[in-house]
Formats: structure tokens, C-alpha cells, sequence
């Protein structure tokens, strides 16, 4: 699962995608960070698996990964062919989700455009977010015109689709006033149905608020970002300030120079380390984790996950020959200090087949072939 980072040119998509790039070269044991030069894969930060690996000191850790693209060449138009245009959609659609970076920085040395790309334009937030969406929406009210035309065929045949065509219209009304199909309102049945149609505005998004140095050390007292923020709470969606040009320094840190920098600047967690967690969280996954001294691992699952496809996870035999699972979560493994300690206390507990994993579920499978 992908995620793409949009946003007008000069917001500083390029240069937050370097850092998460770089970070991920920075996490050793991830051999290909860069599979092309527009797609980083990028390791999840997790405490957990940190602790585990201090413990266990393995011969490997291995960190849970997502993907981000990066993708450029959207102005105001693109849904017309502007700028790279419709391939630009076309790389958004093949994405799950969307970190759609704001600047929210003034530099008079960096052009801030949004329609022309040699016309300078005053910073301005709310309006690049609309320039986005509205390209987005226009992509979106096309696909939705053919699915309608498709469905109207499709009637003449078999009265059922007549619903289809109601239902599309209503949503291409919708769209057609300047809204986003992910906050359109229609009963779970509609939903689903609407699903099916890869609309790039029923992406799920977060709002990436890019900052000079000092916005980013208080975000709350920054005009620009208050509006981002606003409008996130607005749609439910999340916002995480960045500091891109600085988070494209840290990611050049490691570990222990990384954790006395970020000390230094007083924040507990870099900007780029909560937008990976919250784009993980977004994308509806969660981790578990398997430790050892041969290896420890978070392994990505999507939320509601059972114990037999999360075994399948780390081997198809896994699933198939599926006995139980012998679970303890991360806090009580961490509370008590060890795996007998758990066990003593009874917190090491057998689960089966339909057993719901939860994030931070350290496992052991137990299966039969
Ligand atoms: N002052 C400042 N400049 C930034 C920041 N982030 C990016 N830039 C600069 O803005 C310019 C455009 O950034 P880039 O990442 O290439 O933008 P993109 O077109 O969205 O990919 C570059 O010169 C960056 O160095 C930032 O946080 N603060
Ligand atoms: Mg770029």
C-alpha cells in the first residue's frame, strides 16, 4: 500500500521525500529504500520493536515498511491536462491515501504558484488546499460522468442498475459544487458501492503543515498553520507540522546524534516520524511483532486482522497448519521485564482461530503441516 504526497509545486514535497527516503537508508536493514526515484519505501518508527531488540539483541531486526511517492507536477489545471496532468492523477490513483503537503512558509526566494509556474503568488494555505482538491474533484466528476453513462446501458437491460445511476448522479451533483467525495453522505450499502470506483477524492488524507525553523518549534502560534489545522478538524482529517528542510537534516542522523538533536530543539519526535506513524495509522494498519535472538520483526497487518491471516503473514504454511497463537502484548511483556515473567503472571495467553490480533501483539504461531 502506497501513499502519495501531493501538493502545488515549491511546498516542499521533494524535499520531505528525501528525507523519508533517507531515513530509510538510515534504518540499515532495509536494502532497497529507493525502488525508483519517485517511490521510497520507508521503515515505521516503533519503540516497541526497539525495546524488543535491546532485549533480545538479535541477529536482525526488521522494521514494518510503508511506501510514499512522490508526486510531482500538480498546478491548478491538472485535471485539464495542465502541468504533467492527467499522469500526475494517474499516479494518485494508484495510491491508498494521500499526504497532501501545505506550505505554510513565507521565503521571497522560493515562488510560491499555484496555477501559472512563473507567476509568484502570496503564500496562502486554504487556497492551495482548495486548488488541490478542486483538481481532484474535476478528475473524480469526469470518472463519475462514465460510471453513470455505463450504468444507464447497463438499466436498459436490467432495471437494478437504475439505482446506480441515481446514486452516481446525486454524488457527481455533489462534486460538481466544489466537494470532496469522501465527505459526501450515503448509507453503508451506497458506500461500498461507491468504493468500487476509485475516486481521488474519497482518498483518505493528512494534512503534512510545512514550516520554516521557528513555525515548526510552535506550530499553534502560526496564522498558516491554524488554518490547515482548522480545516483538517473540519473534515476529520489529521494535521502534522513538518519542518521539511529540517527534517531532511535529521534524517542524516543516526540514532543517538538524532535523539540529542530533537532534545536540543525540545521536541520528543521528529515531524517526519509522526506523519510515517500517522500515515501508517491512516492506511488502517497496525503491527505485531515476533521476537528471538535470531530476529525481531513487526509485521504489518490492516486492522481486525484474526491470528490465522497474520500467521499468514510470515508463511502461508502458517496459515494452513494453524493451531494457536500464543500471544502477549508489548506493555505487559514490558511491565514485567520478561517473557517468564508474563508467563508467570499469566499474561502470556492461547488464542485461537478467531482471535483479533491487536497492535503490539508479540506472537508466537503454533501450527502443524
Ligand atoms: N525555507 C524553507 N524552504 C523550504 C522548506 N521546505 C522546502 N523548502 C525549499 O523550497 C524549495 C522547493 O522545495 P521542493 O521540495 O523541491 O518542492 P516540491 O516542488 O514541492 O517538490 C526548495 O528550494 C526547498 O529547499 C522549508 O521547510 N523551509
Ligand atoms: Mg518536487
Amino acid at each position: 500500500m502506497k501513499l502519495g504526497i501531493v501538493g502545488l509545486p515549491n511546498v516542499g514535497k521533494s524535499t520531505l521525500f528525501n528525507a523519508i527516503t533517507n531515513a530509510g537508508a538510515e534504518s540499515a536493514n532495509y536494502p532497497f529504500c529507493t525502488i525508483d526515484p519517485n517511490v521510497g519505501v520507508v521503515a515505521v518508527p516503533d519503540a516497541r520493536l526497539d525495546w524488543l531488540s535491546e532485549f533480545y539483541q538479535p541477529k536482525k531486526t526488521t522494521p514494518a515498511v510503508i511506501e510514499f511517492v512522490d508526486i510531482a507536477g500538480l498546478v491548478k489545471g491538472a485535471s485539464k491536462g495542465a502541468g504533467l496532468g492527467n499522469k500526475f492523477l494517474a499516479n494518485i490513483r494508484e495510491c491508498s491515501a494521500i499526504v497532501h503537503v501545505v506550505r505554510c512558509f513565507d521565503d521571497e526566494n522560493i515562488m510560491h504558484v499555484v496555477e501559472n509556474t512563473n507567476l509568484n503568488v502570496p503564500v496562502d494555505p486554504m487556497g492551495d488546499i482548495d486548488a488541490i482538491d478542486l483538481e481532484l474533484i474535476m478528475a473524480d466528476v469526469e470518472m463519475v460522468e462514465r460510471r453513470i453513462k455505463k450504468a444507464e446501458t447497463a438499466a436498459k437491460g436490467d432495471k437494478k442498475f437504475l439505482q446506480e445511476v441515481e446514486l452516481f448522479s446525486r454524488l457527481r451533483d455533489w462534486l460538481n459544487d466544489g466537494n470532496s467525495a469522501r465527505s459526501f453522505e450515503c448509507d453503508e450499502d451506497e458506500k461500498a458501492v461507491i468504493a468500487t470506483s476509485e475516486l481521488l477524492s474519497l482518498k483518505p488524507v493528512i494534512y503534512a503543515a510545512n514550516l520554516d525553523e521557528d513555525g515548526f518549534a510552535a506550530p499553534d502560534g502560526v496564522e498558516y498553520y491554524q488554518q490547515v489545522a482548522q480545516r483538517a478538524a473540519k473534515e476529520g482529517a489529521q494535521v502534522i507540522p513538518v519542518c521539511a528542510k529540517l527534517e531532511a537534516e535529521i534524517a542524516e542522523l543516526d540514532g543517538d546524534e538524532k535523539a540529542m538533536f530533537l532534545e536540543d530543539l525540545g521536541i520528543a519526535e521528529s515531524g517526519l516520524d509522526r506523519l510515517i506513524k500517522a500515515s501508517y495509522a491512516l492506511l488502517g494498519l497496525i503491527s505485531f511483532l515476533t521476537a528471538g535472538e535470531d530476529e525481531c520483526r513487526a509485521w504489518t497487518i490492516t486492522r481486525g486482522t484474526k491470528a490465522p491471516q497474520a500467521a499468514g503473514k510470515i508463511h502461508t504454511d502458517f496459515e494452513r497448519g494453524f493451531i494457536r497463537a500464543e500471544v502477549v502484548n508489548f506493555e505487559d511483556l514490558k511491565a514485567t521485564g520478561s517473557m517468564n515473567a508474563a508467563k508467570e503472571k499469566g499474561l502470556v495467553r492461547s488464542e485461537g482461530k478467531d482471535y483479533v490480533m491487536n497492535d503490539g501483539d508479540i506472537v508466537l504461531f503454533r501450527f502443524n503441516v
